[in-house]
């Protein structure tokens, strides 16, 4: 029987994620949609399938059995809280939520239902390579992991639409989350650097450089420049006590011609995660379809949620800013 699934939010990634539901994977349908703007939900809306009035209506329809939450970051936390009190288990994109507090409140919710029912958009994770990448640290052939380098890069952002704040509270948080993963280790404190100012994004504050200090020592430089024009770059790099491991360039594909050698670099996420959403809706519709969910968990998006904090609390003061988690309920302790 094939997972019924509702949708909330059906803009830009979501539409991805309708797409792959629907063409893509087996195993599941999308029964509904939901959007604010109703016009893109209905035009988002595969055959057949309801657009509902609200996300409200969507989660508590008797015909959708699992949601997945598409729309803008603030709004996952009411919709999160909605899902949880209904019992139904939830696929939310990233970030989990906006604050701290929001953050404490879903936890709080999935604690007190007795078992987990949300995973995040941290799509990285689910990557063939960043897994590989993990397989050799965890191998522990190169000893401890000592420093990680990660490059995020994006060709262009919305102007307007995303502000100076979302470099640490929106596109930082797939880095912080891969890094605690990767190194298998807590961020207890951040530092920001800001370089000169690209031209190319007006008044937005862009690039920054961010350091997550880690519980064990660790430190993780990470590059992010949304505005580099020349496409969607990802990279990273582990340095251990005895040797280096590193990512390898996607497309992994090199052309040479009379021109020179040359990689193509992927447009943005939607192009260089292709699989790895496939794979993380694989894994997610089978947990789901159990009642409950898999992967990066509400501690993670709490986790990462207290990076943005404290990137954010970073930018303005200039120093080091402190990071102090609760202590982890044992609901995640496996996760
Ligand atoms: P978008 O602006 O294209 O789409 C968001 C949609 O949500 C819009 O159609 C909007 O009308 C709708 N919406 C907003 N508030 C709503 C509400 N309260 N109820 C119902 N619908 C609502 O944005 P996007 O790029 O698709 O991003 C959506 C989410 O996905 C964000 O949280 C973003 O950070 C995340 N995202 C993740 C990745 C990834 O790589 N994992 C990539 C892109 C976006
Ligand atoms: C976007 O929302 C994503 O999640 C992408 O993966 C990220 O690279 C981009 O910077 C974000 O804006």
């Amino acid at each position: 029987m094939a997972l019924k699934v509702g949708v909330i939010g059906t803009g830009m990634i979501g539409q991805d994620h309708i797409r792959r539901l629907t063409k893509v994977l087996s195993g599941v349908d999308v029964v509904g949609v939901a959007d604010i703007e109703r016009a893109r939900a209905e035009a988002a809306a595969p055959e057949g399938a309801t657009v509902f009035d609200t996300p409200q209506d969507l989660i508590a329809s008797d015909t959708v059995e699992a949601i997945v939450i598409c729309s803008w970051g603030p709004a996952h936390e009411e919709q999160l809280l909605g899902c949880i009190a209904a019992g139904k288990p939830v696929f939310c994109e990233k970030p989990l939520v906006t604050s701290e507090a929001a953050a404490l409140k879903v936890m709080e919710a999935e604690v007190a239902y007795g078992h987990r029912l949300v995973q995040v958009g941290f799509m990285r994770r689910f990557d063939a390579d960043y897994r590989r990448l993990k397989a050799v640290i965890d191998g522990g052939t190169l000893g401890a992991p000592l420093m990680y380098k990660s490059i995020h890069r994006n060709a262009s952002v919305p102007a307007g639409l995303y502000t100076s704040d979302m470099p640490l509270n929106d596109t930082l948080v797939h880095d912080a989350d891969v890094s605690r993963w990767l190194l298998d280790d807590e961020v207890v404190g951040v530092e920001v650097r800001v370089p000169r100012r690209s031209s190319r994004g007006g008044e937005l504050r862009d690039p920054h450089i961010v350091l997550l200090h880690c519980g064990s020592g660790a430190i993780v430089t990470v590059e992010i420049s949304v505005n580099i024009s020349y496409g969607y770059d990802i990279r990273g790099e582990v340095a251990c006590e005895q040797g280096v491991a590193a990512l390898p360039n996607r497309p992994a594909t090199v052309v040479s011609d009379r021109f020179g050698i040359r990689q193509e670099i992927p447009e943005d996420w939607r192009e260089r995660f292709i699989e790895a959403y496939d794979q993380e809706f694989r894994e997610w519709i089978v947990a789901a379809g159990q009642g409950t969910a898999t992967g990066p968990s509400t501690w993670d998006g709490y986790a990462a949620t207290l990076v943005a904090d404290a990137a954010l609390r970073a930018v303005e003061s200039g120093a080091f800013e402190q990071i102090a988690m609760i202590a982890k309920p044992a609901l995640y302790e496996t996760a």
